[in-house]
């Protein structure tokens, strides 16, 4: 029987890659202040700083020695299994997922490589850095691209969808999110509520207030392969708990 399984990832998936994640020690936010860089408002007072920012993340993504690693690589695995219906969501901006495969990613925070018409919400893909001279071709007068990101008060994407998977799925996983940002933190609540199994990876130990019913503590890189393999054989993910 097709299993149903929604996926969320979060920036420690791409930690074992060379990317910051945001709240851990050396993390993004401990070198930038939050309603600086990921607030209307921060942007709207200092475009210049919030871009420097972004395009700072996306050159190293693109110009550094980062690569998927062996979690994204395994989940696109995932992705191509028959019996296995699955929707990936990430709250990442990088492109690792692609990179490692995957073919259909949904983006609920944004794309570090578009840009987006603040009028018409179309998006685009940056073949430079996100500057002044990056102007949309869908308004008259052109006007200038924003970072395709949502910052705090904004809405993510695809919420209709992810509330449709997550009302049916079998099977709700986490990987590498602190869980500290709804409102993908309230999908496991949601996952719980219509009786899936909801498993938890993070290199961190388990939460003494987690709603995951199953917590794997360790590496994303070596865990979420042994978690598809696991899948792919029709084991159960009860087991490895702590
Ligand atoms: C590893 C590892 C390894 C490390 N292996 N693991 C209550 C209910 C609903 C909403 C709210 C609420 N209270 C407040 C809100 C609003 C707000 C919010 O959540 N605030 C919180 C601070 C409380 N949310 C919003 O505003 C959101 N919008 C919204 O709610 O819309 C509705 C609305 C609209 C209008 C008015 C009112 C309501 C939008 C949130 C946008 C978040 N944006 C950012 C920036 C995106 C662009 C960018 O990348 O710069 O998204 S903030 C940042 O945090 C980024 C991330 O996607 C997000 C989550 O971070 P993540 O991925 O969890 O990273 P970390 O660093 O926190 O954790 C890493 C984890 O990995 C750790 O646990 C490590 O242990 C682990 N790890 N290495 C495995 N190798």
């Amino acid at each position: 029987m097709t299993q149903r399984i929604v996926v969320l990832t979060g920036a420690g998936i791409s930690a074992e890659s060379g990317v910051k994640t945001f709240r851990d020690e050396d993390g993004l936010w401990e070198s930038h202040h939050i309603e600086e860089v990921a607030t209307p408002e921060g942007y709207a007072a200092n475009p210049t700083l919030v871009e420097a920012f972004y395009n700072a993340r996306w050159q190293q993504l693109i110009q550094g020695d980062i690569a998927a690693n062996p979690a994204h690589i395994a989940l696109a695995l995932l992705e191509q299994h028959q019996d296995c219906e699955l929707m990936l969501v990430t709250q990442n901006i990088d492109n690792l997922h692609e990179r490692g495969g995957s073919k259909r990613v949904l983006h609920m925070h944004g794309e570090l490589a578009k840009g987006r018409c603040p009028q018409s919400q179309q998006t685009f893909i940056l073949n430079e850095i996100l500057g002044p001279d990056n102007v949309c071709t869908c308004c008259i007068p052109a006007q200038k691209l924003r970072p395709h990101v949502v910052w705090f008060g904004e809405m993510p994407f695809g919420m209709d969808s992810i509330h449709q998977a997550l009302a049916q799925c079998d099977l709700f996983i986490a990987i590498g999110t602190s869980g500290s940002v709804y409102p993908a933190a309230g999908f496991v609540d949601l996952a719980n509520q219509v009786g899936a199994l909801t498993l938890n990876i993070n290199l961190a130990p388990r939460d003494d207030h987690s709603e995951f019913q199953y917590h794997w503590q360790g590496k994303a890189s070596e865990l979420v392969p042994q978690l598809v393999t696991d899948i792919l054989a029709g084991h159960s993910v009860a087991h490895n708990q702590s």
